[in-house]
C-alpha cells in the first residue's frame, strides 16, 4: 500500500471532503505496516473497499414550520460497511452537516464500532438541519418528514440508527413514531429509544461514562486514577454531561463546559445539581452555556474562548471534530496536562495529535474512547431481540467490560518499544483487522 497513492486519488475523486480525507488518512497510516504484512489484504484490493462507502442515500427533506413557511433541508444516510453486522450509526442535525462530515463519520464508525466486540458493522445520516430555536412541534415535524424518506432504507437487521449532535432522546421518538405507523411493526430499528418503548437503561449516559471508564483504563498504566485530578470538558450535550457525571462521581473536579458562545469555568466543580443543570441548558434549544454562570455563584464566563486554555490534569474533548487544534494542544502541553482523551468524534487535529504524541502524555482517540454510546446501542439491540430490558447494574457491567475490552485492544496493537501505548494506531489496527478480515472471508462482494 502506499498511503500517498491513494490519497492522491481520494483527493481527486472526492475533492474538498476535507473532514473524510483527514479520517481515511489517520488510519491508512496506522494499518500501513500490519496491511503489508499481510498480502491477502492487497490480493482482494481491501484498502480500495474500506475507504469507500458501499452507499450514500441523499433525500431532500421538505417540511412546514410554525408560521406555514415551506422549508427544505437535505437528508443523508451513508452506508459504510456491513461486513460484520448491519449498518450502525447516529444521526446528526446541525447546520453544518454534509456529505464530508458524514462520511468521516461513518468511516470512523466502521472501526470504532469494530472494536466493541458487538456484531455491528458501520453507518452514518443526518441533515443540514438546525434544531436552534426550533419549536417541539417543528422539530416532530421535520422528524417525520425526514423519516419519510429514510425508512425505506433502513430495518432491525439492515441499518439502526440512533442519535448524534442535535438527536436526542426527544427526536428518537418522533423518528420512530414514525418509523412505526409507516412500517406497522414494533422493532428495534432505532437505538437510544425511551425507557418505557424499548430503550436500554443508561443509553443516555453510555458515551460519558465509557470514556470515563476507558480514561481510567489510561491512567492505570500509569498508575493513576482520575480521583482527585482537574478536568476540563468541551461541549454541553449528552456526551459533555455524561462525563461530567461520571468524573465528578469518581472524585476528580470537572472545572468546563462551553458552547459555541463561550465556556465557563467553576473552579468549585461541576457535580451534584450543577450537572444536572446541564440537561436544562441542553433542553432550553438556545445553544449556550452563560445561564449556567447567573444560575450558579462563583462561576466565571469567558465569552467567545475555549476551555483548553485552562490549566487542567485532564482535557476531556466532547463537542465536535476538530475542536482542539495545535495551538491548544501546545498550550495544554505548556500547562503540564497528563491526559487527553477524544469523547468526541476526531475531537482533535492531526497537528493536536502530534504535538501530543511528542510529549509524553496520555492521548487517545475518538473511535476508542467514545465507543461506548454506539457499544451501549449494540446492547439495546440485544435486548430488544431477546424481547427483554436488563437493569441499569447490568448494562453497566456490559459497558465497563467492553471498554476495558477496547482498551486491551489498544495496548495489544499499539504498545510501543518503550511500553507506552500508541492508542491512536492500536485502535486503528485492531479495528481495521476485524473488519478486513470478515471482508476476506466473505470474498469480492
Ligand atoms: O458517534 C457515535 O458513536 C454515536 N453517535 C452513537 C451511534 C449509535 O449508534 O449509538
Amino acid at each position: 500500500m502506499n498511503v500517498e497513492k491513494i490519497m492522491n486519488s481520494l483527493e481527486k475523486k472526492h475533492p474538498g471532503e476535507k473532514e473524510y480525507l483527514q479520517a481515511v488518512r489517520e488510519v491508512l497510516e496506522s494499518i500501513e505496516e500490519v496491511y503489508n504484512e499481510n498480502p491477502k489484504f492487497e490480493s482482494a484490493n481491501i484498502i480500495e473497499r474500506i475507504v469507500e462507502p458501499d452507499r450514500v442515500i441523499t433525500f431532500k427533506v421538505p417540511w412546514v414550520d410554525d408560521e406555514g413557511n415551506v422549508k427544505v433541508n437535505l437528508g443523508y444516510r451513508v452506508q459504510y460497511n456491513n461486513a460484520i453486522g448491519p449498518y450502525k450509526g447516529g444521526l446528526r442535525f446541525h447546520p453544518s452537516v454534509n456529505l464530508s462530515i458524514l462520511k468521516f463519520l461513518g468511516f470512523e464508525q466502521v472501526f470504532k464500532n469494530a472494536l466493541t466486540t458487538l456484531p455491528m458493522g458501520g453507518g452514518k445520516g443526518g441533515s443540514d438541519f438546525d434544531p436552534k430555536g426550533k419549536s417541539a412541534a417543528e422539530v416532530m415535524r421535520f422528524c417525520q418528514a425526514f423519516m419519510l424518506e429514510l425508512w425505506k432504507y433502513i430495518g432491525p437487521e439492515t441499518d439502526v440508527p440512533a442519535g448524534d449532535i442535535g438527536v436526542g432522546a426527544r427526536e428518537i421518538g418522533y423518528l420512530y413514531g414514525m418509523y412505526k405507523k409507516l412500517k406497522g411493526d414494533h422493532t428495534g430499528v432505532l437505538t437510544g429509544k425511551g425507557a418505557n418503548w424499548g430503550g436500554s437503561l443508561i443509553r443516555p449516559e453510555a458515551t460519558g461514562f465509557g470514556g470515563i471508564y476507558f480514561a481510567n483504563e489510561m491512567l492505570r498504566t500509569r498508575n493513576e486514577t482520575i480521583a482527585g485530578k482537574t478536568v476540563a470538558i468541551s461541549g454541553f450535550g449528552n456526551v459533555a454531561w455524561g462525563a461530567a457525571l461520571k468524573a465528578s462521581e469518581l472524585g476528580a473536579k470537572v472545572v468546563t463546559i462551553s458552547g459555541p458562545d463561550g465556556y465557563v469555568y467553576d473552579p468549585e466543580g461541576i457535580s451534584g445539581k450543577k450537572v444536572d443543570y446541564m440537561l436544562k441548558l441542553r433542553a432550553s434549544n438556545q445553544d449556550i452555556v452563560k445561564p449556567y454562570a447567573s444560575e450558579f455563584g462563583g462561576v466565571e464566563f469567558h465569552e467567545g474562548k475555549r476551555p483548553l486554555e485552562v490549566k487542567v490534569d485532564i482535557a476531556l474533548p466532547c463537542a465536535t471534530q476538530n475542536e482542539l487544534n495545535g495551538d491548544d494542544a501546545r498550550n495544554l502541553v505548556n500547562n503540564g496536562v497528563m491526559m487527553v482523551a477524544e469523547i468526541s468524534n476526531m475531537g482533535c487535529t492531526p497537528e493536536a495529535i502530534e504535538v501530543f504524541q511528542k510529549s509524553n502524555l496520555l492521548f487517545a482517540p475518538g473511535k476508542a474512547v467514545n465507543a461506548g454510546g454506539v457499544a451501549t446501542s449494540g446492547l439495546e439491540m440485544t435486548q430488544n431481540s431477546m424481547k427483554m430490558k436488563w437493569n441499569s447494574q447490568e448494562v453497566d457491567k456490559r459497558l465497563h467490560e467492553i471498554m476495558s475490552n477496547i482498551h486491551e485492544q489498544c495496548v495489544k496493537y499499539g504498545k510501543k518499544a518503550d511500553g507506552s501505548v500508541d492508542y491512536v494506531k492500536g485502535a486503528n489496527i485492531a479495528g481495521f483487522l476485524k473488519v478486513a478480515n470478515s471482508m476476506v472471508d466473505m470474498g469480492v462482494i
